[in-house]
């Protein structure tokens, strides 16, 4: 009975730590081994970005300090006898292919999406002759250094002693055992993202920086950051500095100008978009710190009628001063971001909070409109506003769906109440985000809240493992005409109940899984549907290599799993 898995492990192709699957990829059976003079040739006449020289260097680095042995089919695999004979990669050739202007990979990770080239091309011949990676842009050369990367397996031994080890049993070797490999790479979407919630707990840049290179590792390419909310204000915005000053946790709780940039150019250089959300107008409670003109029903009991968390408070979005504040702060951050995406939110509006706040009633009346007519000239004035700085804007579901805004056609709509509600949105002819509730969210099953019932039961309840992420179709329910309407999608974590304690081991190594579902599409590399299965032993790899990398990521199995022989 126990012997199908160990059969179907054995008998699976592409065993290799490959995550996200490549597009079409095919294996030898040759081992090749690193050779100790191993480099990566910058092959084009105009001079490397900086940012792609520093990912040559860095993967250079990787490759040596990954340490990473060969898991579940066992060590047993290195043959160091025959490793010791076999064909040595003296060197990897990265070529621009095509005549467009080289740009840095954060130009190209930042270009608005349907720009985005992320493909490559990705050789390693089996008989000790260079390997090459091919792309049009330095990005595809980045996703494809990212694959490379994930082929190399070390025998053991010292690793730190390399260049330095002679080829003796014993001795530490990198490896790639299924040469030569022939990848020919591109995502099935141009969205992949990871949602953080920087509000309700405060995490540091530096607790960012890992999640970014976790997140680069799998080939996602948007950091959705949920920087304010209800609980916080920590960023610092330029022409109203009063709204982090007061709206803060604390001076020290606060991302200044220069810490978002510092964290734009980090993930950039790593291929990653920073799309910035700013919720609106709802989840704006901390905006009552600083304007509480601004805001209706402030911290009002019971916080239940008026928001689904303490604090209560939401814009009073029918006053004129208040879009034109809103409207002045978005311009002010926009002037700094070099994505073409930006969230205006628009989550989890509750329209008791305004029935009895006498100034908002008042506004309505003064201009003759009525809540929904309010609530359309405020949205699509801040979308204005985005679209001023030639930005796209993107709202949460409820826009669309519930306020029935009137949103321009360009407009993204991310999905997140639940799955089936995509269908909706398509009906509408939105491009749509898929982050839904019931696949993504990876703060839910971590332990109920205020607002769960008294037995401590979320809404969110159970717990979403990777495998059921990982089961997500993004074309689920919709009908082929609309097919194109889906960008991709993300997993989200809202941080009620994580910080930088606990962040890495509440994400990683789960939010791989809709890293590769996005990616890879519905079908693995062989044609076949992908199947967690089959996953499972690439994701072992994958959280092994993030630990050797500084990331906290989960076990997924006992480490005897990783040490038994095959
Ligand atoms: N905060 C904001 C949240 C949530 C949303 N928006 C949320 C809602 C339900 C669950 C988890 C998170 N905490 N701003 C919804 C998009 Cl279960």
């Amino acid at each position: 009975m126990q012997l199908l898995p160990v059969l179907l492990l054995l008998l699976a192709p592409a065993a290799l730590a490959l995550w996200p699957n490549p597009h079409s990829v095919s294996f030898g059976s040759s081992s090749v081994t690193l050779s100790p003079t191993f480099w990566i040739h910058w092959a084009s006449t105009t001079p490397a970005p900086a940012d792609m020289t520093a990912a040559i260097s860095r993967t250079m680095t990787q490759l040596y300090t990954d340490n990473l042995q060969r898991l579940v089919v066992g060590r047993a695999n290195a043959d160091l006898h025959a490793l010791a004979y076999a064909a040595q990669l003296p060197m990897l050739h990265l070529e621009i292919t095509g005549s467009s202007e080289i740009k840095s990979i954060m130009a190209e990770a930042t270009c608005a999406l349907e720009y985005r080239d992320e493909s490559y091309m990705l050789s390693v011949p089996a008989d000790g002759t260079a390997a090459m990676i091919q792309a049009n842009t330095t990005l595809g050369l980045f996703r494809g250094l990212t694959t490379f990367s994930q082929l190399w397996y070390t025998t053991g031994g010292v690793a730190s002693t390399f260049p330095y080890y002679s080829f003796f049993p014993g001795a530490s070797m990198l490896y790639s055992v299924q040469a030569p490999v022939m990848i020919m790479d591109t995502p099935a979407y141009p969205y992949r993202g990871l949602l953080l919630d920087t509000a309700r707990n405060f995490m540091p840049v530096t607790t960012l920086y890992r999640q970014l290179d976790a997140m680069s590792m799998v080939k996602i390419n948007t950091f959705h950051w949920h920087i304010t909310d209800s609980q916080s204000f920590p960023l610092t915005v330029a022409a109203y500095p009063e709204l982090s000053q007061y709206g803060a946790y604390s001076a020290a709780q606060t991302y200044s100008l220069q810490d978002v940039q510092d964290v734009i150019n980090y993930a950039g250089a790593i291929g990653i978009d920073v799309m910035i959300e700013i919720d609106t107008p709802g989840h704006t409670a901390a905006i009552w710190e600083s304007h509480p003109d601004y805001v209706a029903c402030y911290n009002e009991a019971p916080w239940g009628t008026y928001a689904n968390e303490p604090p209560a408070g939401q814009l009073r979005f029918a006053v004129p001063e208040v879009l034109n504040f809103t409207q002045g702060m978005f311009a002010s951050i926009l002037s700094t971001l070099p994505s073409t995406l930006f969230s205006t939110g628009g989550d989890e509006l509750n329209t008791n909070c305004y029935v009895n706040d006498t100034i908002f009633q008042h506004a309505l009346v003064e201009a003759g409109q009525t809540f929904g007519e309010a609530l359309n000239t405020f949205v699509l004035g801040t979308h204005d506003t985005v679209r001023a700085a030639g930005k796209t804007p993107v709202v949460w579901e409820e826009m669309l769906l519930v306020q029935n805004v009137s949103l321009g056609a360009d407009t993204l709509v991310i999905v997140w109440i639940s799955s089936d509600d995509a269908l909706a949105v398509a009906q509408k002819g939105y491009k749509m985000i898929h982050g839904p509730s019931d696949y993504f969210y990876l703060d839910c099953g971590g332990g109920a809240w205020l607002g769960d019932d008294t037995l401590g039961n979320s809404w969110c309840d159970p717990f979403k493992t990777w495998q059921k992420a990982y089961s997500f179709d993004p074309l689920q329910n919709l009908t082929e005409s609309q097919y194109s309407l889906v960008l991709g999608g993300q997993q989200l974590l809202w941080t009620e109940q994580s910080g930088p304690e606990n962040v890495d081991p509440i994400v990683w190594p789960r939010a791989a899984a809709s890293a590769e579902v996005f990616w890879t599409g519905a079908n693995g590399p062989d044609g076949l549907p992908r199947n967690s299965t089959e996953a499972l032993a690439r994701l072992h790899d994958v959280r092994y290599r993030m630990v050797a990398r500084g990331i906290n990521a989960i076990n997924l199995q006992p480490e005897w799993c990783a040490l038994r022989p095959g």
